[in-house]
């Protein structure tokens, strides 16, 4: 009984490990603002010890790639650069609509529905990350990570 136990530690330990280093992206979507312009929204969770820190995103579908923050004065939202997203160590970070994102400018082709936008995640000390974020413009801003069930359930309390 124990060598079974055993074994099947061996096999899922290397899994584990990997699974537990580095940065995980999730969640992860573009929409277009107009055929010009978009941005790209994730949840970044950070499987290291130490914090780390988004400093710069790369990719090809636009001219200008930049990070984004959204601050509403004076009851208008304005968007400004921010130098670096910081993740905190075992923690996670949440760019969302109306406030941090990936913003592209002066996009090569307007972000339609169905396509993917590869974007390249610089994180310093941290490492580089590669992700393909599929492109949805239907997507409901306020329920980020929720899906039907979430959803039903609302519904239901009231
Ligand atoms: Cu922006």
């Amino acid at each position: 009984m124990r060598t079974v136990v055993f074994a099947a530690m061996a096999v899922l330990m290397p899994y584990a490990a990997s699974a537990h280093d580095g940065m995980a992206v999730k969640d992860a979507y573009a929409r277009g603002a107009n055929p010009k312009s978009g941005a790209a929204f994730m949840l970044l969770e950070n499987h290291r010890k130490v914090d780390c820190t988004l400093q710069d995103v790369a990719s090809d579908a636009a001219e200008r790639v930049l990070l984004h923050t959204s601050e509403e004065t004076d009851g208008i939202m304005k968007m400004q650069s921010v130098e670096g997203i910081t993740i905190p160590a075992e923690g996670e970070y949440l760019m969302q609509r109306g406030g941090d994102h990936v913003m592209m400018m002066g996009l090569k082709a307007p972000l339609e529905d169905g396509q993917t936008v590869k974007l390249t995640l610089d994180f310093g000390d941290c490492g580089t990350e590669e992700v393909e974020v599929p492109v949805d413009n239907q997507r409901d801003a306020g329920h980020a990570g929720h899906g039907d069930a979430d959803m039903k359930d609302e519904h239901a309390d009231h």
